[in-house]
């Protein structure tokens, strides 16, 4: 069984991570004890991907939850579904004098990353991230055979996104032939919660272009309006659950049997035809048709419109400006087939080019028919260029570069990310413009 090792970092990587592992050991039919109470069928096959085997017959996720202070994971872990968690795999930075009340998990090394880049990724305290790597060697050893990593974290608060660069540098160089992905929110908010955040997503980015296999966006100012929609003030819960459905959709082809799709690697060699070109969105459908989902029901053809619609992605964008390198549709639900789904694909297939489509029978709680696109659109780059402009703005400045620098970061830091990130830019719009192979073939 090809294993995956998941990690979640920071305040806003461990609520989403938990929302994930609650829809997923419901998909598999597990309970908050670890019992499997399914019937053996495709809820089972592949049960040992996310979930280790314990004793006396149970499942325990292959998780491990990181966090630079212990407030989120402690609140989490009141809750008794997060019980099931290994404890040994639940590691927090803290301060001394608080150990005695937080004695449930491993605690080690100081306090908080204070929300920036410099201090979760310069963190002179070793502690941490020593006692992460070798949580990860414990569970990698029990694998028959690690596909990859695949991390939850924020971009905009210190420690999803520093000690989050730190952590995937840190596994490209000891995993160099394992697959990483990343699970990476952000906000493209005019009003930044703290002021610095540019430069963490920026910094941030720069990481994930160099040592990652594909990255996954999703933006709260997307969903918030995507929920204001139908609802007034949605919650971070509201936004978490629409973000792990999409995690729960884009997994599902590693967790069921899928013959096109069925691993990282697979799903990323058909996704990802240039490996730096490697930032992709999602839709999920249904989520604008609320009456229909009260009844449980949507026409297949409107859940394919609404799929490929702007206003169902994840992130913010234009999909009339651009064009597809490659999309993969999958759906889940029993009454339908294959051949219904490509009959009404067909209409689409003008449009988008170079897509896959599967479809998995064990459907999503709740709903009949529904379905998630993982997406490598040229129009990514109008929010990167979004990021790109604000960080310059205040680098040109040299605003706040003074509280970076003290945690032991180079001015030259910010402009290689910057360039980078600029370059990266550049090659989406020349693969927008320009011929390639995929487009050849199509
Ligand atoms: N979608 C979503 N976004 C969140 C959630 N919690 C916080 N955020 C956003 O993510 C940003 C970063 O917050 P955290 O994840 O708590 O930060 P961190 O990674 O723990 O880093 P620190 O700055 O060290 O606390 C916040 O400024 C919010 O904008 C959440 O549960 N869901
Ligand atoms: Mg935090």
């Amino acid at each position: 069984m090809r294993e995956i090792i998941h990690i979640q970092l920071g305040g806003c990587g461990n609520r989403i991570g938990s929302k994930f592992w609650k829809t997923i050991t419901d998909e598999h039919c597990i309970d908050s004890t670890g019992i499997y109470y399914g019937q053996l069928d495709e809820s089972f096959e592949g049960i040992n991907v996310y979930f280790n085997e314990i004793p006396k017959g149970k499942y325990c996720p292959r998780a491990i939850l990181v966090d630079l202070e212990p407030d989120v994971i402690n609140t989490l872990h009141n809750n008794s579904f997060n019980k099931f968690f290994c404890s040994d795999n639940i590691i927090c930075g803290m301060i001394l004098f608080l150990l005695n009340e937080y004695k449930d998990f491993v605690c080690v090394g100081k306090i908080g990353s204070g929300s920036s880049w410099s201090s979760g990724f310069y963190n002179d305290d070793t502690e941490v991230i020593d006692q992460v790597l070798n949580t990860i060697r414990k569970e990698s050893e029990l694998c028959d055979c690690l596909q990859g990593f695949q991390l939850s974290h924020s971009l905009l608060g210190g420690t999803g996104s520093g000690f989050g660069s730190l952590l995937i540098d840190k596994l490209r160089e000891e995993y160099p032939d394992r697959a990483i992905m990343t699970f990476s929110s952000l906000a493209s908010s005019e009003t930044c919660e703290h002021l610095i955040e540019p430069y963490n997503i920026v910094l941030s980015i720069q990481h994930l272009i160099e040592n990652v296999d594909a990255t996954y966006f999703f933006d709260n100012e997307t969903l918030h309006k995507t929920f204001s929609r139908t609802q007034t003030s949605p919650t971070y819960n509201d936004l978490n659950q629409l973000i792990s459905t999409a995690m729960s959709g884009v997994t599902t082809c590693f967790r069921f049997p899928d013959q096109i799709n069925g691993d990282m690697r697979k799903l990323n060699n058909h996704m990802i035809p240039f490996p730096r070109l490697h930032f992709l969105m999602s839709s999920y459908a249904p989520i604008i048709s609320q009456t229909c989902i009260q009844n449980n029901s949507i026409p297949l053809y409107q859940l394919i419109e609404e799929l490929f619609d702007n206003k169902n992605m994840l992130i913010p964008c234009d999909l009339q400006q651009g064009r597809y390198l490659s999309a993969t549709a999958i759906f889940r639900g029993r009454n339908t087939t294959i051949k219904e789904i490509y009959e009404h694909m067909l209409n689409l297939q003008t449009k988008v080019k170079n897509i896959k489509t599967t479809l998995c029978k064990i459907p999503l709680k709740d709903l009949e028919i529904s379905s998630t696109l993982i997406g490598n659109h040229t129009s990514i780059q109008n929010l990167l260029k979004y990021f790109l402009e604000k960080f310059s703005t205040i680098f040109r400045r040299k605003l706040y570069i003074f509280g970076f620098c003290r945690s032991g970061m180079d001015e030259m830091e910010f402009t290689e990310a910057e360039s980078n990130l600029r370059d990266l830019i550049d090659e989406y719009q020349e693969i927008q413009h320009g011929k390639t192979e995929n487009n050849e073939e199509d």
